[in-house]
């Protein structure tokens, strides 16, 4: 087989850059572990940025993230028992956030991917890429008891934080940056009416929540747990009954409680990888970084990198350039840095650390008094939230 694009992992960056590509009449294949079963089986992110909504209308599968998705103006802190409304649009000048499930992103995108009959291979058993330092790569899997070989230009590996690329890549041209913090989110998915109309972020002495949703009549809950904590210690009940302890009277007189249609429990980390360009291969999405749930920025930022590969193969085939391909890690690495601050410091204030002692409530709950009381320190969330422009800083 030979394509212009081999594509390693067909999550939402793999799937996103497959269609931007399809768009400028590039070839591309895209090589999956798993089912697609598998893939919208997995509970993630939930808030979009304008940079990502725009980017999907780019790739022509936006049509019911605007039909169905929520448009968020503002969202709550609660601290000290007391709520405060972030109000987005207000201090940002107009920007707001779209609520819409990943599971309906990459639905959308694996919808529009079998409409336009493009191939993806679902089940390909031991993916590995080969000779990215020459200008013919190849990419090999196993699937029904056969090896297939893939020729190609480029390799993107869209493959995620547990990927073969990145694993790939000589140890002695990589650098990576880790910090795995102390605890996990517990999430819980239920066919439930939200608490809320808009996201509440919870500060609590017992851990952090976070009331989220998905639609009108389903909702996300997390809570903070210990990382030494196993699923199947918490029962249904259990979680309810922690999370009503955790939000303001108010809310828990109000939280409709029900069966969860999914549980799981995510460590937390930030992470990452310097440089995200190794010859023709490139790394886009979790395989390059990781950051913290808390800033909802992991599937934004796998937008951007996106869309700066895709320009800069684009570029490549239609203006004979190397140039985007060149500035590629230059140019997403600047972004990821200020999300993953972002998200490691409001990691730092939301949750409870547990072996910082006291102090770090106290230094925390005068942090977020602080902010809440500052015009600026008001607009330094609400922008990092919304995102920061493309062009932030040049
Ligand atoms: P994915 O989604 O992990 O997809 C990678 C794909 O590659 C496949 N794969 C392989 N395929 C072939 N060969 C191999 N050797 C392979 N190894 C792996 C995998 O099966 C998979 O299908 O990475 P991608 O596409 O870069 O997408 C990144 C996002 O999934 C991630 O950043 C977000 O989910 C992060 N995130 C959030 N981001 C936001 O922007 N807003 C949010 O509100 C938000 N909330 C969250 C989140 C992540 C969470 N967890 C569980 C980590 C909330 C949670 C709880
Ligand atoms: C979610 O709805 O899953 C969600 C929302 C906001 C976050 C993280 C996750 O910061």
């Amino acid at each position: 087989m030979r394509t212009q694009v081999a594509i390693i992992g067909a999550g939402p960056s793999g799937l996103l850059l497959g269609q931007l590509l399809h768009k400028a009449g590039i070839d591309a294949i895209i090589v999956e572990r798993q089912t697609p079963e598998y893939v919208l089986g997995r509970i993630r992110a939930g808030v979009l940025e304008q940079v990502a909504t725009d980017l999907l209308d780019e790739a022509g599968v936006g049509q019911r993230m605007h039909a169905e998705g929520l448009v968020h103006t503002g969202f709550d802190m609660l601290f000290n028992g007391t709520r405060h409304r972030i109000d987005l649009e207000k201090l940002t000048g107009g920007k707001k956030v779209m609520v819409y499930g990943q599971t309906e992103v990459t639905h959308d995108l694996m919808d529009a991917r079998k409409a336009a009959g493009l191939p993806t291979v679902y089940e390909a058993a031991n993916v590995q890429v080969h000779d990215f330092d020459t200008t013919q790569p190849r990419v090999t899997y196993e699937k029904d008891g056969q090896t297939h070989t893939i020729d190609c230009d480029f390799i993107a590996g869209c493959d995620g934080f547990h990927g073969v690329c990145r694993a790939s890549a000589p140890r002695s041209a990589i650098k990576e940056f880790e910090k795995v913090y102390p605890f996990g989110w517990l999430g819980l998915l239920s066919d439930t009416p939200p608490v809320h109309h808009e996201l509440i972020y919870v500060n609590h002495p017992r851990g952090f929540a976070l009331c989220s949703q998905r639609s009108a009549t389903r909702s996300r809950y997390y809570l903070q747990v210990p990382l030494t904590d196993k699923i199947e210690q918490w029962s249904d009940d259990a979680f309810w009954n922690e999370l009503k302890l955790r939000l303001d009277p108010e809310a828990a007189e109000k939280l409709i409680t029900g069966p969860s249609l999914e549980k799981s429990i995510a460590p937390l980390r930030s992470f990452v990888t310097e440089p995200l360009r190794f010859g023709r291969m490139f790394l886009a999405g979790d395989a390059g970084h990781i950051v913290p749930p808390t800033g909802a920025k992991g599937l934004n930022l796998a937008a951007t990198d996106v869309k700066y590969l895709s320009n800069a193969i684009v570029e490549f085939y239609q203006d004979k350039t190397e140039a985007g391909i060149d500035s590629y890690s230059e140019r997403c690495l600047k972004r990821i840095w200020r999300a993953e601050r972002f998200s490691w410091w409001f990691t730092s204030i939301m949750h409870n650390f547990p072996d910082d002692g006291a102090i770090t409530g106290k230094l925390q709950q005068a942090e977020l008094d602080y902010l809440m009381h500052s015009e600026s320190g008001l607009k330094t969330i609400a922008e990092n939230y919304v995102g920061l422009p493309l062009n932030f800083g040049e």
